[in-house]
């Protein structure tokens, strides 16, 4: 700890922090504008300076380490009149008719600041020049006219999401935020996670769909979780008259520490599929909206006569349903119909042989966090540039201070042009590339712990044919994860969707031989698939979804998607009842349909990849007509006279998960 005073207050501060910090710690203010807690110390718009006694000038606080017997002053008079034309400067270099702007009135850090010095104007002559405004992008704009140059978006988009699209081009005042070489934003690189207009302080980046719908003063805040993948990030869902402005990431996530995705942010905002606002049924051939009293008595009466009948029902719940409705959903179809097909829309395919091979080995996966200090990834079946993202963020930010990237993919993805290797194996050959890989490893001395191989010359040859990548790149591989200090491996759908344990072993055993697995790091993960994954995978609802002669099938949907192929396997039932928020192939072919609640309407429970619990709050009103999927599952329950006590949290350990949960 080192001892210093700020304004005439005796503090203490760890070592090799800054004076900013120190100041924020003793809860002294000190103003800022290119400083960000998720960004490294910049020392860019100088609006932090302080004086230091013995000091010849001011200095940047945000980067100025403390040091013992440091006497620090913020509020001196040469100070607040330093910062005044450090803020004069910054409003006249560019175009700040602040009424004009979008965020003016509050939510502009720049104009905050200046009200914090008590200014109302600026004395200096403003000597800007128009500078084109890029509206290419679908979701922002970018005018740099309202630039203060502070560079967060720049470092965001470099330091956080590892994407390197923006850079400053020019010099001086001159200097201009660009897209990859300057081209427009909606043609670059960009992937449309937003978190540069996350971070910018004024009016230069500013969101599509929410500018001028209120000030965040005039917004309710509601801070839920992202139901988007399995990632599971935390999110700031802002409301107005019942109606979703924006999304915000959550800065304090435990997951995501404030990032998104295009999934995350902008997609939920932009649905445009039909609402369903009535309940339906079937007459005469066609759908007709009925009173809920009419399609829960009708259904359950159907039901009623199937109950006790195993190829009765056949039933399937989306995994974006909370953990609460899932839990209930099992209770009433499995509970009732004993033996009956009884599973999620995933069918298990990101999770079963995950669970499966827990069941044996106790939890064996690791936190998404051993990604941020990773000096190698192995990324086999998973395509993280497409899914979980905010995953990919965790590392891809390295990879140009050194962090290596392996990819093993059959098909071309964007995640090769990242990757220091990308193995073309043929598809269907992991369980072989995976043991040719120990071979290689055990061969040449490699490992980091032992490994009992008999026939490492068969391996690798078998890995060779069989797979059809060269010895070389095997080769290379082999000797690039060995050699790791902190080597993670990320799988996927690629690997899970083959249904064969063996490989989530076999890949444990690399893990461990590598170095990726040991007592201390956890550095093996499976990505899993939609929010709830993981929660379904704990209570079992992974089943493949194999119809055979079933009398009636329910669908759980909510606000999720309908694949194709759950709708070919439906549409044969004699009996269909989906209860959904939107209107799709899969509602025109029900028989009842039941009108749901969207995420953004329910209460509920998600389990994450890494087994986070984390809690959705409700946001908006549901339409007047539209019911909750848990109190849904639960009406149909009572009227075939059981009564739902389910309790999730207990429900859940009744198997082993492959991550500790917390
Ligand atoms: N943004 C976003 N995120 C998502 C989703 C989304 O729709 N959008 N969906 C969520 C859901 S439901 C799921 S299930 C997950 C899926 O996420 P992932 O588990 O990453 O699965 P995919 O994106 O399908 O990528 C699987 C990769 O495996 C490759 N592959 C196919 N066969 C083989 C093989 O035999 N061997 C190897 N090594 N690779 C193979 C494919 O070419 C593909 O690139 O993502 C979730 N996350
Ligand atoms: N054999 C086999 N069965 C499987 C799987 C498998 O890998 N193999 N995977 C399982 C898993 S993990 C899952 S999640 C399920 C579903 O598996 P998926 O592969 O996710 O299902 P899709 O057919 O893509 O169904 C999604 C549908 O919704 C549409 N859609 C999705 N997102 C959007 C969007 O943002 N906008 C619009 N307009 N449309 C959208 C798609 O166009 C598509 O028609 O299948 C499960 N079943
Ligand atoms: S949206 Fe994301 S990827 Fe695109 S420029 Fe902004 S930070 Fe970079
Ligand atoms: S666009 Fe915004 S975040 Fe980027 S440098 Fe300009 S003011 Fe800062
Ligand atoms: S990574 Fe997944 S949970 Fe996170 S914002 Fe994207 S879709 Fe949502
Ligand atoms: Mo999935």
């Amino acid at each position: 700890m080192v001892q210093l005073t700020i304004n005439g207050k005796q503090i203490q501060a760890p070592e090799g922090s800054t004076v900013l910090h120190a100041a924020k710690m003793a809860g002294i203010h000190i103003p800022t504008l290119c400083a960000h807690k998720e960004l490294a110390p910049y020392g860019g718009c100088r609006l932090c300076i302080v004086d230091v006694e013995k000091w010849r000038v001011p200095m940047a606080a945000c980067t100025l380490p403390v040091s013992e017997g440091m006497v620090v002053h913020t509020d001196t008079d040469a100070i607040k009149k330093s910062r005044e034309f450090i803020l004069s400067m910054l409003f006249s270099e560019r175009n700040h008719f602040c009424p004009f702007c979008q965020v003016s009135g509050g939510d502009c850090e720049l104009q905050n600041a200046a009200y914090d010095e008590e200014m109302t104007h600026w004395p200096i002559q403003p000597g800007w020049s128009n500078f084109n405004v890029d509206t290419t992008h679908p979701y922002f704009v970018l005018d740099n006219n309202r630039c203060i140059l502070c560079r967060r978006c720049v470092r965001a988009c470099g330091e956080l999401v590892g994407n390197f699209t923006l850079s400053a081009a020019e010099r001086g005042a001159a200097s201009m935020i660009v897209a990859d070489t300057d081209i427009p934003l909606g043609e670059s690189s960009c992937i449309k996670c937003g978190t540069c207009v996350q971070v910018c302080p004024t009016g230069a980046l500013i969101d599509r769909t929410s500018a001028y719908q209120g000030h965040d003063e005039s917004l309710t805040e509601i801070k839920s979780v992202c139901v988007g993948c399995s990632v599971g990030c935390a999110v700031k869902v802002m409301v107005r008259n019942n109606r979703i402005v924006r999304i915000e990431g959550d800065w304090d996530g435990a997951v995501n520490h404030g990032l998104l995705c295009e999934h995350g942010r902008y997609h939920p905002v932009a649905d445009s599929r039909t609402r369903i606002t009535a309940p339906q049924m079937r007459k005469n051939g066609k759908l007709e909206p009925v009173s809920w009293e009419e399609a829960l008595g009708s259904l359950a009466d159907k039901l009623k006569l199937l109950s006790g009948d195993k190829n009765g029902v056949a039933a399937i719940a989306s995994t974006r349903l909370p953990v609460e409705t899932l839990a209930v959903f099992k209770e009433l179809f499995a509970g009732n119909f004993k033996g009956a097909l009884v599973t999620s829309t995933e069918e298990g395919m990101p999770t079963a042989v995950v669970t499966d091979f827990a069941e044996k080995n106790e939890a064996f996966e690791g936190k998404l966090d051993v990604l941020r200090n990773a000096d190698t990834v192995l990324c086999i079946g998973a395509n993280i540039q497409k899914s979980h993202m905010v995953a990919g963020f965790m590392f891809k930010r390295n990879l140009s201070k050194g962090t290596r990237l392996i990819n093993i993919d059959p098909e071309d993805s964007e995640l090769d042009d990242l990757a220091n290797v990308a193995l073309k194996n043929k598809r269907g050959s992991d369980l072989d590339l995976i043991k040719g890989l120990q071979a290689i490893i055990v061969k040449e001395g490699l490992g980091r712990s032992p490994l009992e191989i008999s026939d490492t010359e068969g391996l690798i040859k078998k890995a060779v044919s069989a797979t059809n990548v060269p010895l070389e790149e095997l080769t290379q591989t082999a000797q690039i994860l060995a050699r790791s200090i902190s080597p993670v491996i990320l799988f996927g759908k690629g690997i899970t969707a083959q249904r064969d344990e063996k490989l989530v072993e076999e890949l444990y055993r690399l893990a461990v031989l590598v170095g990726a697995v040991d007592s201390e790091r956890h550095g093996l993960i499976s990505l899993k698939g939609e929010a709830n994954s993981m929660a379904a995978a704990l209570l079992g609802l992974d089943e493949a979804f194999k119809l055979n002669g079933q009398k009636a099938v329910y669908v759980a949907l909510g606000d999720d998607y309908a694949s194709k192929s759950l709708v070919e396997r439906v549409s044969k039932a004699p009996y269909l009842a989906v209860q959904a928020s939107y209107e799709s192939s899969l509602t025109e072919k029900a028989d009842v349909v039941l009108p749901v609640t969207i995420w953004a309407e329910q209460d509920g429970h998600y389990l994450n990849l890494d087994g986070h619990t984390q809690q959705a709050q409700k946001s908006l009103t549901p339409p007047e007509n539209v019911r909750d999927n848990l109190v849904v599952l639960s009406e149909v329950a009572m009227r075939m006279n059981m009564t739902t006590k389910s309790d999730w949290q207990k429900s859940i350990l009744e198997r082993k998960s492959s991550v500790a949960l917390n």
